[in-house]
């Protein structure tokens, strides 16, 4: 049986991402072991969310976050595992992190061909209260390292060659997308490795759900608004769509990706530039939903076309099912 077959031939991450490059006779296995070291940092950090409240790591360290949020000891933590791990790999050049005002770039004795931007804890609002929450990470390479600039991570998020999320919620799970489709990949504790569980994942065409925060509604723009009050009282005919909003962005997406919908985060008076950053939020996002069949669109472009002008820039973004960010789209084609 195939079930059978799964439980005695354990297909973990490593071995999926050795699998897919040995179609790639060119590569050196570079991508394996900067995966690796990123598999790590999760594990890490999933072990120390779980412990979180035990261990009293949960608190504020006394810093503000480059953003100007507070930071809590948990985010601190995760960033320092992940950049030291990343760095570790010798793979790396340059690594962006929410956490970091600057980037880091590495010493050229451990510098590799790749380029990592990511939010090691994302959604920290949400630790204490012990709901889901994720690293979301993208993954560029360069041609030349040996004079690394800023110039190559300010790249459209369509030059990814890779990009994932890991959700530390009532399991830990890996989605990641080589450029091939998405897959999913949960923890198995016991093992202490990641087990493919989500093979080839595609989103519905059509979802029933959509995710944004309404609180902000009084200041949305009009195809935002309009898009919403069609989610709540649709045309004669079909149902309206359930409202579910974690306000954690990995949980909000994964549920998305898996049961199909639509997440927004839009633009409004007091942000015109909507409040998720570009980089390590919204292009990982927007590559595993296109990789999955979906769609990912900023208000005005498809997100993954967007050139980054400074690492911590934020964007509007409208991403998941096909048909519904269709919709969103025709809506703002229609005001401009
Ligand atoms: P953070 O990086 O400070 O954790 O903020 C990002 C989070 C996302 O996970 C989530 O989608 C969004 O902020 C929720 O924002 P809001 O509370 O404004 O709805
Ligand atoms: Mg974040």
């Amino acid at each position: 049986h195939a079930a059978d077959a799964l439980r005695t031939d354990l297909m973990t991450i490593t071995r999926y991402v050795l699998n897919e490059q040995s179609k790639h006779p060119e590569s050196r296995g570079d991508f394996t072991i900067l995966l690796s070291h990123i598999v790590l940092g999760c594990k890490f950090v999933c072990s120390s969310v779980n412990k979180a409240g035990l261990a009293k790591l949960i608190g504020l360290a006394g810093e503000t976050n480059v953003q100007g949020e507070e930071q809590k000891k948990l985010d601190v933590l995760s960033n320092d595992v992940f950049v030291k791990a990343l760095v570790s790999s010798g793979r790396t050049c340059i690594l962006v992190s929410e956490e970091d005002e600057e980037a880091t770039f590495v010493e050229p004795a451990l510098r590799g061909r790749y380029c990592v931007v990511f939010d090691p804890l994302d959604g920290s609002s949400n630790i204490d209260c012990g709901v889901s929450i994720g690293t979301i990470f993208g993954i560029y390479m360069v041609k030349d390292f040996t004079e690394p600039t800023l110039d190559q991570v300010l790249q459209p998020g369509k030059n990814m060659v890779a990009a994932g999320y890991c959700m530390y919620g009532s399991s830990c799970t890996l989605v990641l997308s080589t450029g091939s489709g998405v897959n999913g990949f949960t923890l198995d504790p016991s093992l202490g490795e990641f087990i493919l569980t989500h093979p080839d994942i595609k989103i519905p065409n059509k979802g029933k759900i959509y995710s944004v925060n309404e609180g902000n509604a009084k200041n949305w723009d009009g195809p935002t608004a309009k898009y919403v009050e069609n989610c709540k009282f649709p045309k004669e005919g079909s149902s309206p769509k359930s409202l579910r909003y974690i306000g954690s962005m990995v949980a909000d997406v994964h549920r998305t990706l898996l049961y199909g919908g639509i997440f927004l985060y839009p633009a409004d008076k007091k942000s015109p530039s909507g409040k998720l950053r570009v980089l390590y939020e919204v292009f990982p996002m927007s590559f595993l939903m296109e990789q999955a069949g979906g769609q990912a669109f900023t208000g005005k472009e498809r997100a993954l076309d967007l050139v980054p002008k400074k690492i911590h820039e934020r964007s509007p973004i409208f991403l998941g099912s096909y048909d519904d960010v269709e919709e969103i789209k025709a809506l703002y084609a229609a005001e401009a």
